[in-house]
């Protein structure tokens, strides 16, 4: 079985014009037993030409009730009768549980991937144009079951765990910076076979027994790549993630649902590679060949995998993805003894899997329509490789200066010059980072200022420290101002959002309740969620687990006594270390007019270590309001990019909404 990648194949695709644009037909009801066991209908493309124009659908179904997931491939088959791949064996029918709630995704080798038929709940692009080679149907609402149900303890999901070879690392996951390529998150794990070149069937175990002279088919994938030649080869298979699955000629399978759930919950070290602006698969063409950015088409995209919502451009910036990024060529670089003992997954292309992963970061960082980094930092390709006489990659070497560099802030995008004066602008970005943590996922949060020690807001500096040390160390006091009926002061990956409105309509983000407790526990979900996606080294999803059931234990006995919310300002959204509890940022209520809806302030010293990729090196709270973080940059950790200022204003809450819109009414291209 050979193994190449959706975008680098995307890629090469493109050069060689060729167009194989697929358009699949989605069976009635594709969300129910009968829907999921109708094959797929393929038009324009030949199914079982697997290498440049095959499909592959994979749904996961959720029991609600219990937690548990398992996988199903639905089959696809060709539409035109008189084409091998028409034949098929009828599939087998899943089982579903009561209530169950299935998502589907898709995955396509060929050039783009429309989908037609029963699309109500299905998304394969915007209005200007298809995703390419994914779309997805339900997804959302079966990542929103999944948390929940993680959230109340019905999904355990194993945690990714520390090689076991080479040197100690954390172990990758899918959305990891030093395992992404040019479209992340665009993967699916579906096998299928072709049975005596023209029967299409699904791999089951009893197809795959009867049939062992079938040919199986895959797409290649990222959880290929990771499963099958990463977590091996460094020793990190005990913590891959699979469900049961009766498509899947062992029983079982790793899918594209569980890695974006395990993405979600074990968050690597440099933060979550989220899908970005300058993915391939989120930007629209132009008129004249142009490629154009999209906010709208990449909230869409992350929307189906289960990603949080970037609440602005510079929330899903390329400059912020590239400058991450350039820490996949040091991992690879840095695991070159242990890569070059291992199989290439695409013999054809390169000799070994570290020649594979070089040439795979190379072209991902490379110019449009791949991530287009090099051009953003205007440097020469960072990887130099060497093929043979058949266009194999035999050797690379990979420039780890020029990388960690980038990763410093040493080399900036072209025409940006560092802004700092005596502090480091390293310590700004991470600062800023820390700060948009809390806010971005909590639109109606007023942020009154963030400001580093570079700022000049009168708000906050009488509570900074100066910054004295040149090189590392610089202290941000994030004040937040939190208008809401509701405060609840554990803060631990974000304060939980504002309850406003009046009584009997309360608004939390863009959700009405009528009761004061539905809307303080919703406001509870949002902490959690923003929590969640930021578990990993620093605090755990047990963490946010814990902070979520003590908020719902003051959200249930919430109630107003005020006719107009409170202004409380709280907050530092310093996450805690993995073995304590959560942390703790005091919240001083300035108008508590509705004292009985705000919590009591239970600590006042602040419980703040490390926020990856930041540590803590002294950490104090005053009883009133701010709390004064001092902090420093581990090493390759930001860029000079980015502003000291971000201030969140209610307009967003708007912006965003524009920006989902599109979730609730697809539009298909035609
Ligand atoms: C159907 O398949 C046949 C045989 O490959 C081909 O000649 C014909 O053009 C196809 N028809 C359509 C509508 O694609
Ligand atoms: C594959 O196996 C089937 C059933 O065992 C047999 O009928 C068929 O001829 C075989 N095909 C090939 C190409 O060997
Ligand atoms: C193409 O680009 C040129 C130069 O930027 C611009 O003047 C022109 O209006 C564009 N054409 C279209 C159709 O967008
Ligand atoms: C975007 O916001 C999320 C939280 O919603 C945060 O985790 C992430 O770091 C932010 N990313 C950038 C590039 O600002
Ligand atoms: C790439 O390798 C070749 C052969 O070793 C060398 O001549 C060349 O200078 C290298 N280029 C870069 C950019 O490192
Ligand atoms: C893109 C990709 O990996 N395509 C592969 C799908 O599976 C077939 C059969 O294993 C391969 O030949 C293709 O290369």
């Amino acid at each position: 079985m050979s193994l190449s990648l959706f975008g680098l194949l995307a890629l090469v695709s493109a050069v060689m014009a060729q167009t194989q644009n697929c358009v699949l037909e989605v069976p009635p009801n594709p969300l129910t037993a009968q829907g999921l066991a109708t094959p797929y209908k393929m038009s324009g493309c030949d199914q079982t030409q697997f290498a440049t124009e095959a499909c592959f659908v994979e749904a996961a179904i959720l029991d609600p009730a219990t937690g548990a997931i398992q996988i199903y491939n639905p089959l696809i088959i060709n539409q035109n009768s008189t084409r091998a791949g028409f034949d098929f064996i009828t599939p087998i029918v899943p089982t579903l549980p009561d209530n169950a709630v299935v998502g589907i995704f898709f995955g396509s080798n060929a050039v783009t991937l429309t989908l037609t038929g029963d699309t109500s709940t299905c998304v394969n692009g915007d209005a200007n144009g298809v995703f390419g080679q994914f779309a997805y149907c339900n997804t959302p609402a079966f990542f929103s079951a999944a948390f929940s149900a993680v959230s109340s303890g019905l999904i355990k999901i194993p945690p990714p765990g520390t090689s076991t070879k080479g040197t100690a690392q954390a172990c990758p996951v899918t959305r990891d910076f030093r395992m992404v390529d040019m479209d992340q998150s665009d993967n699916v794990d579906s096998t299928y076979l072709l049975i005596n070149g023209h029967i299409l069937a699904q791999n089951t175990p009893a197809n795959a027994k009867k049939y062992s002279n079938a040919t199986e088919f895959n797409n290649g994938s990222d959880n290929l790549l990771l499963n099958a030649f990463l977590s091996p080869t460094l020793g990190c298979t005990a913590g891959t993630f699979e469900a049961p699955c009766i498509t899947c000629a062992s029983g079982s399978s790793a899918a594209m649902a569980l890695n974006e759930l395990q993405s979600q919950f074990f968050v690597p070290t440099r933060g979550p590679a989220l899908v970005p602006l300058n993915d391939d698969f989120t930007v629209d063409a132009g008129n004249n060949g142009t490629v154009e950015q999209s906010l709208i088409k990449t909230n869409l995209y992350r929307a189906g995998v289960g990603q949080p919502q970037a609440a602005d451009a510079a929330n899903a910036s390329s400059v912020t993805y590239c400058t991450r990024y350039a820490a996949s060529g040091i991992f690879i670089a840095l695991n070159e003894e242990l890569f070059t003992d291992a199989t290439s997954p695409a013999p054809a292309a390169s000799n070994n899997l570290f020649t594979f992963m070089a040439n795979r970061f190379a072209t991902s960082f490379g110019p449009v329509p791949a991530l287009g980094c090099q051009t953003i930092f205007g440097i020469d390709s960072p990887v130099n490789q060497t093929t043979d006489g058949n266009g194999v990659v035999i050797a690379a070497t990979i420039n780890t200066q020029v990388l960690q560099d980038i990763l410093d802030g040493k080399i900036l995008p072209l025409g940006q010059t560092s802004t700092s004066t005596s502090t480091t602008s390293v310590n700004t970005v991470s600062s800023t980072s820390s700060v948009s943590l809390s806010t971005s996922t909590l639109l109606n949060v007023n942020v009154d200022s963030t400001t580093s020690s570079l700022s000049t807001s009168t708000t906050t500096t009488s509570a900074l420290s100066t910054t004295t040390s040149i090189s590392s160390t610089s202290t941000t006091t994030v004040l937040v101002e939190v208008v809401s009926f509701f405060i609840f002061v554990l803060n631990l990956g974000g304060v939980t959002p504002g309850v406003t409105g009046s009584i009997g309509s309360f608004v939390v983000l863009e959700e009405i309740f009528v009761d004061l407790p539905g809307a303080a526990s919703a406001a509870c979900k949002h902490q959690f969620n923003s929590c969640a996606s930021l578990a990993g080294s620093a605090f755990s999803g047990t963490d946010c687990l814990n902070q979520l059931n003590s908020c719902n234990g003051v959200a249930s006995t919430a109630s107003p006594t005020a006719s107009t919310p409170g202004t409380t300002t709280a907050t530092a959204t310093v996450p805690a270390t993995t073995s304590s509890s959560p942390a703790i940022a005091t919240g001083a209520p300035q108008n508590n007019n509705n004292a009985d809806a705000i919590a009591p302030a239970t600590d006042a010293s602040a419980n703040c270590p490390a926020v990856p990729p930041l540590t803590v090196s002294s950490c104090t709270a005053s009883a009133t309001s701010t709390v004064t973080v001092t902090v420093s940059a581990g090493s390759g950790v930001a860029s000079a990019t980015g502003s000291a200022h971000r201030h969140i204003h209610s307009h967003l809450r708007h912006r965003a909404a524009e920006a989902l819109k599109p979730t609730i009414q697809p539009h298909w291209r035609a």
